[in-house]
């Protein structure tokens, strides 16, 4: 695809820092490199690839707009696969928006979120799943979360698709052929089909599995941290995150609304929220607190029980084991650093088969091993070390998804004796929708979608 308009963007944050970086791609980004820069060497050769230091200069050459470092990147080896110039200059919004507006009146358009990424897919430079990589590598919180998008911009994920594909192709290939060459045929008679197919519901199968995971490490784990009045569930808050985040007193009901704060362990990002406690509300405002601790609790990946171990188990608690025992939790009974007014076999019996931690919120003590149980409850070590390429992009487990709903169909037609053009109708569609995924084959409205969510200047 060859863009007729060039554009331009600042790439690097608003805000002000050391360097801020510009970016300009099309077919007019060589003939504005020489209206706007003027080298502070004359012999400036204007090799691709090379930086190159000067001033960028107005229109009217009256005026330096800043000293700047340039590198003209010519297509197709640039990363949108046009000419590129990118300009290093100091990095002032004010520096920034007047080279900006100078580009503008050289001729650039305003480049529109994601714009550059979208030329590199439309020449061929990425497949769609590597560009999607790109955003959420941009965007990545953990790093794990780092690492998968990283692999993916490296064309993990498209390999894979691309080996699926080859597998599908075959089977249809054998199917087809069978079609071909011999009437009254059924597609179970086609040799090896059947072991094909499960092969590959397996690998899409476990593609799909990674989402789950691979999510937890992008968009981290919702825990609630949750208990009766006292127990010290903002002073858990308090520890875990190392801030002063919750007010911590004495007085039952101090928390009633929902404070949220983010940490990671051991490379997940862990999404903690400190409730009001669960009691017999006091006022409309504790009513309303404690009702958002139930609708966030049934949403949470995680509840943590605390119970108070320095004071007799009260009704309140078991209230609270008896609502909860459907979730998934973990109970820490907490306040160990004082004489302890109860035995652990006293809950055992209500919530059998949980796990259990002693830990003093207030002095930190049982804190690690605390943390360790919260990423244990994930499951995640396991499944991470299967070496498996993870999805984490929800199009991506759509797109699979209904690749394995054709797949399983298409075992189901086999096994039924159908002819076999049933089969080879939902192979096709199966590939399509794998096609979905790199972008072989998609919309151009939902292609506009993906890019206009990335940022200005990807
Ligand atoms: N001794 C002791 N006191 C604690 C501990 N954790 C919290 N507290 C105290 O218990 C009271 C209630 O704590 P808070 O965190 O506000 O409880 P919440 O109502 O569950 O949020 C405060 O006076 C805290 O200082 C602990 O581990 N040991
Ligand atoms: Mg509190």
């Amino acid at each position: 695809m060859r863009s007729h308009d060039t554009i331009a963007a600042i790439a690097t944050p608003s805000g002000t820092g050391g360097v801020g970086i510009i970016r300009i791609s099309g077919p007019a980004a060589g003939k504005i490199a020489h209206q706007i820069f003027l080298p502070k060497r004359t012999n400036c050769s204007w090799e691709s690839h090379h930086l190159y230091h000067g001033d960028i200069i107005s229109a009217d050459g009256r005026i330096i707009l800043d000293e700047v470092l340039v590198a003209l990147m010519l297509g197709p080896h640039s990363f949108t696969g046009e000419d590129i110039l990118e300009i290093n200059c100091h990095g002032s919004p004010l520096i920034m928006q007047a080279i900006l507006s100078e580009l503008v009146q050289s001729g650039c358009r305003l480049a529109r979120p994601g714009e550059f990424s979208q030329r590199a897919f439309l020449n061929g430079r990425l497949d769609l799943s590597q560009a999607e990589a790109l955003a959420s590598l941009v965007a990545a919180r953990s790093e794990t979360a780092c690492a998968i998008g990283l692999a993916h911009l490296k064309g993990a994920l498209g390999r894979e698709i691309e080996s699926l594909r080859l597998e599908l192709i075959e089977a249809l290939a054998l199917t087809e052929a069978s079609i071909d060459f011999t009437e009254d045929l059924a597609a179970r008679d086609t040799p090896g089909i059947l072991p094909r197919i499960d092969a590959i519901s397996e690998r899409l199968r476990l593609l799909l599995d990674s989402y789950q995971v691979a999510k937890l490490y992008t968009e981290g784990l919702n825990v609630v941290i949750t208990g009766k009045p006292n127990v010290g569930k903002s002073s858990l808050l308090n520890t875990l995150t190392g801030k002063k985040r919750a007010i911590v007193t004495d007085i039952p009901g101090t928390t009633r609304d929902f404070i949220t704060d983010q940490i990671n362990i051991r490379g997940m990002p862990v999404n903690l929220a400190d409730t009001a406690g669960i009691r017999k509300p006091q006022d409309m405002i504790e009513k309303a607190g404690i009702d958002l601790v139930w609708e966030n609790l049934a949403k949470a990946d995680l509840a943590i029980i605390i119970l108070d171990g320095s004071h007799p188990l009260t009704r309140e608690d078991t209230e609270i084991f008896a609502a909860i025992a459907t979730n998934n939790y973990l109970v820490a009974i907490n306040k160990t650093d004082l004489p302890s007014a109860w035995e652990i076999n006293e809950i055992n019996q209500l919530l059998p088969g949980s796990k259990i931690l002693k830990i003093s919120a207030k002095f930190g003590t049982g804190i690690d091993e605390l943390k360790n149980a919260i990423v244990d409850n994930t499951g995640t070590d396991k499944k991470e070390s299967t070496g498996v390429v993870m999805i984490t992009n929800m199009r991506h487990k759509l797109a699979l998804e209904k690749a394995l709903s054709n797949i399983q169909s298409v075992k189901e037609n086999i096994v039924a004796g159908m002819s076999p053009e049933f089969p080879a109708f939902d192979l096709r569609e199966a590939l399509d929708n794998l096609d979905e995924i790199t972008g072989k084959k998609i919309d151009d409205e939902i292609l506009d979608k993906i890019f206009s969510s990335f940022c200005i200047g990807k």
